[in-house]
């Protein structure tokens, strides 16, 4: 089926060669050399040029040479073959309007040779996106969530939507944002959590959403963002854990999978996307341990590891040729309330890592209630402040994982992007709020 188009967009082919045809952008460049004038247009197909010629149509030449860069216009005129031109044809203007004047100076470049700051570039974001290495992240973006709902659907996972206003903290931990909600205090979900292990007792056994992620944490590094997005997925009916990680290496290898096939997005962030291997590689935590305390580090059984023991961890894995690699059977108390142990210390809790940086967590969680209190008081939470959420455990819930996937994690990984920030159209850290 034909797409909508509207009047102006155009993808211009030799079929339009030789006739009048419209087009509308934002003006790139001006290049004036007296006689003639070089417009450069550009539309979210990319730009083109259109040709003033002076003693042809002064009123023309007059208009365009004077409009401030950036301003949009739409043109009409003929569209002919020109070898000297960008992509081998001009337009040549009969009719021109101006659709909205840019201010001077302008903020912030789009094509401009020195690189800006980020900060700028954040703070005048909707200028920051005309750059086409910019928008080729969001359209690399937009084809992996593609990927995800395609993959999952097939794997019979439902789209859900869970509330983003919430009465308990969704992880346990203190990093939660307070509201007011009328006469209640409430919270910003820090995931979906709660809600989509609840459905797992309604026979909607396997579900996923495209969830915010609010964390009130104080961090500010390149790779936290206060919020941020997350491929959020529960499963009932498993055996293990495995079950699980089945269904996620199998996502990331669709994701990337389809990443590999924008070529033209890859090609202007002069990128190469490599589709990983399947199965990934399952490194259990105590090994872990041992190998990263054999280089150097001096960690005690139980703790989490740090950005910079991760990074060690990445440069090992990457030398015995694994790339990806889940870390499993983690201490308990490592993880949060709603994992499910396993012997004494352990749980049947994991993390993926891509490159030395964790990308999505998950695990088998506990479906008997009376386990599930027994967690919520080892991790001094309040049993009495997640009723309704225990409630769905006390009339039939099956056995059943899930995990978190960070969007902007990651995108980061599969297209080497140094900041997290470039990553989500318009970031929240501990200082932004604006735009
Ligand atoms: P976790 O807290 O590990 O697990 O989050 C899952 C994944 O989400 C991403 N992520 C973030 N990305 C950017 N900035 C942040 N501040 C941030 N926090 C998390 C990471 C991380 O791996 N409910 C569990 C998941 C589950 O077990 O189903 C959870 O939220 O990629």
């Amino acid at each position: 089926m034909e797409s909508l188009r509207t009047h102006y967009s155009i993808d211009v082919t030799s079929k339009e060669f030789g006739k009048i045809i419209s087009v509308a952008g934002w003006i790139e460049d001006i290049r004036n050399i007296g006689s003639i004038a070089f417009i450069i247009l550009r539309d979210r197909k990319g730009t083109l040029q259109i040709t003033a010629l002076k003693k042809q149509h002064k009123e023309i030449f007059d208009k365009l040479v004077n409009i401030s860069r950036e301003s949009v216009i739409s043109v009409e005129g003929l569209c002919q073959q020109s070898d000297k031109a960008r992509n081998g044809y001009e337009i040549i203007p009969n009719e021109v309007n101006i659709l909205s004047n840019a201010e001077t100076p302008l903020p912030l470049g789009v094509v401009d040779k020195i690189e800006s700051e980020l900060e700028t570039r954040l703070d005048n974001r909707f200028i920051d996106l005309r750059k086409q290495e910019i928008q080729a992240i969001f359209k690399i973006r937009n084809e992996i969530i593609a990927a995800v709902h395609e993959y999952l659907r097939k794997e019979h996972f439902i789209e859900v939507h869970t509330p983003n206003i919430i009465a308990s903290s969704s992880e346990g931990g203190t990093d939660v944002f307070k509201l007011k909600y009328f006469e209640k205090e409430a919270f910003l979900a820090q995931s979906p959590q709660l809600y989509k292990q609840m459905l797992m007792s309604t026979g909607l056994d396997r579900v996923y959403e495209i969830a915010w992620y609010f964390r009130a944490e104080e961090h500010n590094t390149r790779r936290h963002l206060n919020e941020s997005t997350a491929v959020d997925l529960e499963m009932a009916f498993i055996k293990d854990e495995e079950d699980v990680m089945k269904i996620l290496e199998n996502l990331v290898y669709n994701m990337w999978k389809r990443a590999s096939l924008c070529k033209e997005e890859l090609d202007i962030l002069n990128q190469k996307v490599t589709v990983p291997k399947l199965p990934f590689k399952r490194v259990k935590y105590d090994d872990v341990i041992d190998n990263l305390n054999k280089n150097n580090c001096n960690l005690q059984w139980g703790a989490d590891l740090g950005s910079e023991e991760e990074k060690l961890l990445g440069e090992i894995m990457k030398k015995q040729g694994h790339e990806f690699y889940f870390i499993t059977k983690y201490p308990i108390e490592a993880k949060p309330f709603y994992t499910m142990p396993e012997e004494e210390k352990y749980s049947r809790g994991f993390d993926l890592a891509c490159k030395g940086v964790e990308i999505a967590s998950g695990s088998q969680r506990i479906h008997d209630v009376d386990l599930l209190i027994n967690r919520l008081n080892a991790c001094n939470l309040n049993p009495k402040d997640f009723e309704s959420y225990l409630k769905a455990f006390r009339f039939g819930m099956p056995p059943h994982g899930g995990f978190g996937f960070g969007i902007e994690r990651f995108l980061m990984n599969l297209l080497d992007i140094k900041n997290i920030r470039e990553c989500i159209l318009f970031p929240r850290d501990r200082t932004r709020l604006t735009p």
